[in-house]
């Protein structure tokens, strides 16, 4: 089972019992939540999507009858409150039902990416000693139910495969619902992937209680409202289409969400038309491209109100593409799976929006820009105000500590509890937050977070692999790209074609595959006789930006 206080780091009961008196806290489960907007919002549609070509359409009763079958089937296959289940859903209706229904028998979904394989599931289901993998069967020409197999047969934790749209899935979720125990909304209710800088992903436990206050404000801040429609246009299992504003943004405005089995514009334009769909979010790069492709669409687009762009850099001449082109308000978003999450308000000044990443949710999440080139710099050393520096935060959504990670928290928090995010910004005197770039070792694809690191063990698990140190090149469409130097070992001359095809063939997301590979005699040394990864890094990344 799971240890409190040894598994994840709670938050201390003084700080704790303070979110709870000024009601951020308000001690409700997702189950419980979800009951409470059924009475609310029982016959409005809460869920819209499709299903081997089929449109599927749920209330929020029929959604939350599911979610009571889906428990009491989950129970009755011996799932139990506090049992780990990794999820590997692309955007199929039935995640919303499944995960509630996880939710509902106490058990704590880990969210997999659909681009997640063999590698990363088989780490996911083993640091969490998952009991069992939920996954649909093919997705994108690949077979999920097949990887999830093969990782049950790797980790012994792993009891059993749950295929969404098998017979036996539908069986599951046909039980007759039963009365559960509601789980302590103080409690971990889910963990989340981090985007990793060093080895492998790192889990974040988020709460009933912590994670519902962030979708609650989300939600107020997005402006949604029961005819508000959200396009689930990235994949669902990711913190900002789950909860800024997202899916449950969504369920908690009485709003209906449509889950875009694709993100590219054709599919999106189809669904915003065909839905009405008021709202949405995006990565930059998929921002550029419904730019581009808005000059030429047929489609009706006067429906939608907001675009969300985030989880990665908006530069200045995107942001002011992006209104004329949709005919919608732009809205910033900074966010990290940790917690904190800064908005652009709807009724901010355009130079806010076309310049910021927006500012916290909540007036107590507390924020820290401490001197950039301490890597252990302390809450304390906060920089001059309008100085760039790297952020420290922590708040009531904001975690104390990744999950079985001790060793690692101690560097990635600081001692008085805050998360260093490892990114660089400068915060303006009203509080909003600008990013300028990243001190941690990690390269951000789009959106898609790569972890130096891991990328590096990979390569170096070839045999013609000395070394190697994976690092950021400017793209102009992703905004980076990764590149890989390489030193290869005595003898050998492996090519750049042949160690991408090696470290996709390990098993790994394909938005890991190094994007460039750079075979080089040997790496530059930095320091005296010692050659850190870190300034290795650095100096590569200098060198690859002058090209
Ligand atoms: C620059 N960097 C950004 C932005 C995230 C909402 C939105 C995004 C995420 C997310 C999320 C950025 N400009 N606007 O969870 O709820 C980079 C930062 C940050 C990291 C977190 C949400 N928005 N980033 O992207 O956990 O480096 O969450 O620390 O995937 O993405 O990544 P992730």
């Amino acid at each position: 089972g799971t240890n409190p206080g040894v598994d994840h780091v709670p938050w201390p009961a003084e700080v704790a019992a303070r979110y709870r008196a000024s009601g951020h806290w308000r001690g409700q489960t997702f189950g419980a939540w979800l009951t409470a907007l059924t009475a609310a919002y029982a016959d409005r549609t809460a869920v819209v999507g499709e299903r081997d070509g089929n449109p599927v359409r749920w209330t929020f009763a029929e959604l939350d009858e599911r979610a009571h079958r889906i428990a009491a089937g989950l129970v009755g296959r011996g799932i139990r409150a506090g049992d780990r289940v990794v999820v590997q859903l692309p955007n199929v209706p039935e995640f919303v039902p499944a995960v509630f229904g996880l939710w509902r028998a106490g058990a704590w979904p880990v969210f997999a990416l659909p681009a997640h394989r063999h590698s990363e599931l088989r780490h996911f289901a083993a640091q969490s000693e998952a009991v069992a993998i939920l996954t649909v069967d093919q997705h994108e020409r690949h077979d999920h139910a097949a990887t999830a197999r093969a990782v049950a047969g790797d980790v012994a934790s792993v009891r059993e495969v749950l295929v969404v749209g098998s017979p036996e899935f539908d069986d599951l979720a046909a039980t007759a619902p039963r009365e559960l125990p509601d789980p302590d909304p103080a409690g971990v209710a889910f963990l989340q992937l981090s985007g990793g800088s060093t080895g492998l992903p790192k889990l974040i436990p988020r709460t009933h209680d912590d994670y519902l206050y962030s979708v609650r404000e989300s939600a107020r801040i997005c402006a949604l409202r029961p005819d508000s429609v959200y396009l689930a246009a990235l994949p669902v299992s990711h913190n900002y289409p789950l909860s800024s504003p997202g899916i449950l943004g969504a369920l908690h405005a009485g709003a209906a969400t449509v889950l875009a089995p694709r993100p590219d514009a054709d599919t999106a334009f189809r669904l915003i038309e065909s839905e009405g769909v008021t709202i949405t979010g995006v990565v930059p790069p998929l921002a550029a491209a419904w730019v581009q492709a808005a000059g030429r669409t047929e489609r009706d687009l006067s429906t939608l109100e907001v675009l969300l762009v985030g989880g990665a850099k908006c530069g200045r001449e995107l942001a002011e593409r992006i209104g004329p082109a949709l005919g919608c308000r732009l809205q910033q978003v900074f966010g990290m799976a940790e917690g904190l999450v800064c908005y652009t308000r709807l009724d901010d000044p355009d130079e806010i929006v076309l310049s910021t990443q927006g500012r916290p949710i909540s007036l107590d999440d507390e924020i820290r820009v401490v001197d950039p080139d301490n890597p252990s710099a302390s809450s304390a050393d906060v920089v001059a105000p309008g100085e760039v520096g790297a952020l420290l935060t922590r708040g009531p959504y904001t975690i104390r500590g990744y999950y079985r990670a001790a060793e690692h928290n101690a560097t990635a928090f600081t001692p008085d509890g805050f998360y260093r995010t490892g990114d660089l910004v400068r915060c303006a005197p009203s509080g909003h937050v600008e990013v300028v770039g990243r001190a941690k070792e990690q390269i951000n694809r789009g959106g898609e977070k790569v972890a130096a690191e891991e990328v590096e063990n990979h390569l170096m698990a070839h045999p013609a692999v000395l070394d190697a140190a994976v690092v950021a090149v400017p793209d102009e469409y992703l905004g980076e790209r990764t590149c890989a130097y390489v030193v290869p070992a005595a003898g050998s001359t492996p090519t750049a074609a042949e160690l991408r095809r090696f470290v996709r063939e390990r098993g790994v997301a394909a938005f890991k595959v190094p994007d460039l590979v750079e075979v080089v005699a040997a790496f530059p040394v930095t320091g005296v006789g010692k050659t850190s990864k870190r300034e290795l890094r650095a100096a590569l990344a200098a060198l690859a930006e002058k090209g």
